[in-house]
């Protein structure tokens, strides 16, 4: 067989006070590859045939256990033991075998753990199954061994929800024999195989004991919490199948069921939409731009305006330890300020994020508000979170070059505006930013960091390291109107409308888009945000709009009736306490109808399918327009920012691993169809049309 993988990792062996130290080593995270399985097979014999050893120790070197399957090798041919053989040889050995946990024990690391024998563990481990994140179940016994030694229970909740949990809960629930507090776990791990030895308690062996029974309504009460909460997702309600079958078949049955499913699920979409997104995480910050760059330093930061947007930001900044300064014009907007960002904090404490004493200390003295600029002096960072118009902004900045002391980084959270006009403003440009939070800030994970022409590169750093001490995923940006995000959602808005004019209904185009796995169509979402918002937009757009670009007339027209969605009881749908979700406004469907009649368009219907096409390729190709211009540096970029700031399906991988899937040509004939009534909306992005040419994908050039 030929190896083609880049496996890595190792098992060292020692035999220490009559007992056998297997010490797993793959860093970071002792992932099971290829090597790894194959070491720890090899030594599992060894042990087995080692007289001068009465028990073995597994243990991981590093900062866990095992963190399960190696992701990486997923897509490569696997060589060596399987995990489901490795696990049963290590069942099957004679002698006892301990799996000694600590830091991080995930997936086929806990399945490593249910074949061993006993199992000790270090307070702080960390036990998961957390495959249904990555659009797996367990493919190595894990659906059929967790439940006979945890009870259904608490296997469905571990397994179809793959949040880990603690070692003392992992203690409670008989997952694990023993906590230690030891700070050796190899140590701890060997005395607790001595008294096992000493005791002359021998293997126990899960696939041996029979499963519990289940009363008819425990599965079909799981199966519809399942579904309710997995959003989409195939893997959670797949997972529970797999153990109700423990419930209703042989052991060995349901472990060959087990075992082709995960290999089905392998080569699912969603599992490499899924893994796409994994990686996608953990290449946000890796810009060859930031190499080196040390980030300013950060204690004090200013916020600029305590509206939503203002507060939002301030309760975020006040979350993650920061100390933070709120200007607002007068006492009333510093008054609304407060109650907002305590309104918030009081909702973290209810989320369990806060404690009742933490809601006083951030509230008092970790929270400053005043009328004056000059409170701004000692900030290090200030955040301007006004009104979305130039003057205003210009004024702001103004003030705060005037205020703030050298080397102070000055942010704009502008949703739009050019960054490089407001850094203009300002005697020091290098120090200028766009940080664009999502609302409400302390709760949306997006941060779009936005680059301007002068901005330097540790102003640059400092956004990232900000993003990452608040716990949100940041991405580069360039200056362009929307930036990513905001401009690819103008774009696909615009997609939308020319659908509705055409004779699709806002309603049909939502359902069409929640079937498509968003949590919101497009107006639905227009309503919630406030249809004035779109509407200044368009306003301050209009005197600089190419003639070609036609501007559907119904969305003015509604706003013109002061209908702005939700916080007005009416836009696309009615709002109110009894009015039904989705219910169409029937005056603004008449305004519509009035257009289509007006322009003579010829009206037709649309399959969910054709809408979700022509607003996906709206979508692609206004990306690939961004990431040639450098607006995006790279795909993925756009990736996060669909995922974290606009409820992109994470099973769907984001737009552009959604383009390489259904393949570049196919988004370019819709395009191309497009074109043949609007060839100005519908330009084709050279890049979209180079990598269809090359039968190329977008991930080919994340680098
Ligand atoms: C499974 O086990 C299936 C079995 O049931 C059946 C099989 C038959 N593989 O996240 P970090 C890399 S499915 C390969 O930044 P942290 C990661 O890419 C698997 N690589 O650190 C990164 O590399 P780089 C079930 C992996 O401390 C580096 O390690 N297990 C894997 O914030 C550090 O990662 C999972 O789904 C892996 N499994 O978090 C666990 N895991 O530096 C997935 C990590 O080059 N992993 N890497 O970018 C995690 O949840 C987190 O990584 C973990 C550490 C909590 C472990």
């Amino acid at each position: 067989m030929s190896i083609t993988s880049p496996s890595s990792g190792t098992v060292h062996y020692s035999v220490e006070q009559d007992i056998a130290v297997l010490a797993i080593e793959n860093p970071p995270v002792n992932a099971l590859s290829n090597a790894l399985r194959s070491a720890l097979f090899e030594a599992i014999e060894r042990f087995e045939n080692d007289e001068t050893a009465s028990a073995a120790v597994l243990y991981g070197v590093g900062a866990g256990f095992i963190a399960g399957a190696d992701i990486r090798e997923f897509s490569l041919e696997p060589w060596g033991p399987t995990l489901p053989e490795l696990i049963a040889r290590i069942e099957a050995c004679e002698k006892p075998v301990i799996a000694a946990l600590h830091g991080n024990t995930l997936g086929g690391g806990v399945e490593v753990a249910l074949a061993s024998h006993y199992r000790i563990a270090q307070e702080k481990t960390r036990l998961g199954m957390p495959e249904v994140h990555i659009g797996l179940i367990p493919g190595a016994s894990g659906t059929q061994r967790l439940p006979r030694l945890i009870g259904y229970d608490a296997a469905i909740a571990m397994i179809t929800g793959g949040r880990p949990v603690k070692a003392k809960d992992a203690l409670q629930m008989g997952l694990v024999d023993e906590l230690t507090s030891e700070a050796g776990i190899k140590e701890a791990g060997i005395v607790f195989a001595q008294k096992i030895v000493a005791e002359e308690r021998g293997p126990r062996r899960l696939a041996q004991v029979g499963a519990p029974a289940a009363d008819a309504q425990l599965f079909d009460t799981a199966r519809a919490e399942v579904a309710k909460k997995a959003k989409g997702l195939e893997a959670p309600s797949i997972a529970l199948e797999m153990i109700a079958n423990a419930a209703r078949m042989p052991y060995d049955a349901a472990l060959a069921i087990e075992r082709r499913t995960f290999l089905e699920l392998k080569e699912s979409a969603q599992h490499k939409a899924l893994v796409h997104a994994f990686f996608a995480d953990r290449s946000a910050g890796r810009l060859p731009e930031l190499k080196g760059v040390e980030p300013r330093p950060l204690s004090q930061v200013g916020v600029v305006g305590g509206g939503t947007m203002g507060a939002g930001i301030a309760t975020a900044l006040l979350l993650s330890g920061f100390s933070v300064v709120l200007v607002e014009r007068d006492e009333a907007g510093l008054d609304r300020a407060r109650s907002v960002i305590t309104a918030n904090l009081e909702g973290a404490v209810k989320r369990g994020k806060l404690s009742a004493d933490g809601l006083a200390k951030l509230t008092g003295e970790a929270l400053v508000l005043a009328c004056e600029y000059e409170a701004f002096s000692n900030a290090d960072l200030v955040i301007e979170a006004v009104f979305e118009e130039m003057s205003v902004k210009h004024d702001v900045f103004s003030k705060l070059d005037a205020v703030c002391k050298q080397g102070a980084i000055l942010a704009t959270n502008t949703s739009y505006l050019d960054v490089n006009a407001i850094a203009a403003c300002t005697s020091r440009p290098q120090d200028v930013i766009g940080l664009h939070f999502f609302s409400p800030a302390h709760i949306m994970k997006l941060l779009e960091v936005v680059v301007a022409n002068a901005t330097a590169a540790d102003v640059l750093a400092t956004g990232f390291a900000l993003a990452k001490k608040m716990g949100k995923v940041a991405v580069r940006a360039g200056v362009c109107d929307g930036f990513i995000g905001n401009r690819i959602l103008a774009k696909t808005r615009a997609a939308a409308e020319a659908m509705i004019l055409e004779g699709a209904s806002p309603k049909e185009i939502d359902s069409a888009i929640r079937g498509f796995g968003f949590a919101m169509g497009p107006f639905e979402t227009a309503d919630m945000a406030g249809l004035d918002i779109s509407w200044a937009r368009r306003k301050r757009l209009a005197a600089t709009r190419d003639p070609r670009d036609r501007q559907v007339g119904f969305a003015d027209a509604i706003c013109e009736q002061g209908w702005f969605g939700r916080k007005t009881g009416s836009g696309y749908y009615l709002y109110g306490k009894d009015v039904a979700k989705h219910t169409p406004n029937p005056d603004a469907l008449e305004l519509i109808e009035a257009e289509r009649v007006e322009k003579g368009i010829a009206q037709r219907s649309f399959s969910a399918e054709e809408i979700v096409e022509r607003y996906m390729a709206a979508m692609v190709n206004e990306a690939a327009a961004i990431i040639s211009e450098g607006i995006a540096l790279r795909p993925v970029d756009v990736d996060l920012t669909l995922l974290y700031g606009y409820g992109f399906p994470r099973w769907r991988g984001g737009p552009m691993h959604y383009a390489d899937a259904v393949g570049a040509a196919k988004i370019l004939d819709v395009v191309k169809q497009g074109a043949k009534d609007d060839d100005y909306f519908w330009r084709t992005a050279p890049l979209l049309e180079k990598l269809a040419e090359r039968e190329a994908t977008f991930a080919s050039l994340n680098g």
